[in-house]
């Protein structure tokens, strides 16, 4: 089976391919640009976006909506994720949190499949943001969360440990499990 990622990251695309692939599956990378609506939940950005796709793509196909939620900030960015890496950048993050005790944080993603109607896959990591950029690896907020029970970054593990514990890797595993049962 092949499957169409519609993104612009190739993070995401990296993370997928490597989570499908062992399953015998084919994700490839569609850049096809959709409207990100501006809303309190990521499940209603990325529902909006599935049905606005659907009208222009023929086949199956899915997206990602993730972002980071920082307790101490009120969950900022929250839904506001991909412009607040644009514009702060991980820098400004930390700045904003500058002599904070409390660094706990979360990241949700929610992943929306098309096969004639919508699915919605989710799953969520928590962990801690750091004081400092750790690790090369990963992107986005990467280098400076740390997940909890760990004392390394996602910056600083491979795709497959990212995988594991992400909130993408257990939306991607809610999203494998549900096709399993439902291909045969
Ligand atoms: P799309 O084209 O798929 O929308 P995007 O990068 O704009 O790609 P989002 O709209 O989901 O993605 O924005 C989420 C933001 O949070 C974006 O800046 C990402 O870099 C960041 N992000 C998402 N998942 C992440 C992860 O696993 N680790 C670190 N940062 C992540
Ligand atoms: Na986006």
């Amino acid at each position: 089976m092949r499957l169409a990622f519609i993104t612009s990251n190739p993070g995401k695309v990296e993370e997928a391919k490597k989570y499908f692939e062992p399953l015998g599956v084919e994700v490839y990378q569609l850049r096809m640009e959709y409207p990100e609506i501006q809303a309190d939940s990521l499940e209603e950005v990325a529902l909006f976006g599935l049905e606005w796709l659907a009208r222009k793509i023929d086949g199956p196909f899915f997206l990602d909506d993730s972002g980071l939620f920082i307790d101490a900030l009120g969950g900022f960015p929250g839904v506001y994720s991909a412009y607040v890496y644009r514009t702060l950048g991980i820098g400004g993050i930390l700045k904003l949190m500058d002599g904070l005790e409390d660094r706990n944080a979360h990241f949700r993603s929610v992943i929306a499949y098309w096969d004639g109607e919508a699915h919605i896959f989710t799953g969520r990591v928590d962990g801690e943001i750091t004081t400092s950029p750790r690790g090369s690896g990963g992107f986005g907020f990467d280098p400076i969360f740390r997940p909890r029970g760990f004392n390394i970054t996602f910056a600083e593990m491979t795709t497959e440990q990212k995988n594991v514990i992400s909130h993408r890797g257990r939306a991607l595993k809610a999203f494998a499990d549900w096709l399993k049962e439902n291909l045969k």
